[in-house]
């Protein structure tokens, strides 16, 4: 096992229903460790930067007006296995097909207002981190 840090986004959907404590709960109580948090409001541009990777697809547009219509929080979680022990817990990006005990089943509204977001590999874990947070930000 090795210590790995990954970016997590807490989705407009979880900061409008006031959940976020609730989310962070189920992150701390799988082994990961928030060393670094900030709650933003994405603008349109950094929101289709983020999302690049999913321009052409036919949820882009929906997607960065749901990504900017409140704030979201930013966190960064360092823990073994980090990467995958975050996309474990999210659960499945569609709630539909989220397991049990999964953050998207329990708090998911849909595919799109899916509650978090989860570096989906060591890259792009890294490029992500440094989107939002400079490395003195980061405390572990
Ligand atoms: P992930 O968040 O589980 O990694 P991705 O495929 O990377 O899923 O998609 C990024 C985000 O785009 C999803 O979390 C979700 O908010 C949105 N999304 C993905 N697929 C769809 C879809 O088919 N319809 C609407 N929104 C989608
Ligand atoms: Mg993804």
């Amino acid at each position: 096992m090795s210590v790995e840090r990954t970016l997590s986004m807490i989705k407009p959907d979880a900061t409008r229903r006031n959940i976020t404590g609730k989310v962070i709960d189920r992150l701390e109580t799988a082994g990961l460790r928030v060393v670094a948090q900030r709650r933003i409001q994405l603008t349109k541009e950094r929101a289709e930067e983020f999302y690049g990777v999913h321009k052409e697809r036919p949820f882009f547009k929906d997607l960065v007006s749901f990504m900017t219509s409140g704030p979201i929080v930013v966190q960064v979680l360092e823990g073994d296995n980090a990467i995958a022990l975050n996309r474990e817990v999210m659960g499945a990006t569609n709630p539909a097909e989220a397991a049990e005990g999964t953050i998207r089943k329990e708090f998911a509204e849909s595919i799109e207002a899916n509650s978090v977001h989860g570096s989906d590999g060591p890259d792009t874990a890294s490029q992500e981190i440094s989107f939002f947070f400079s490395s003195d930000e980061i405390v572990g």
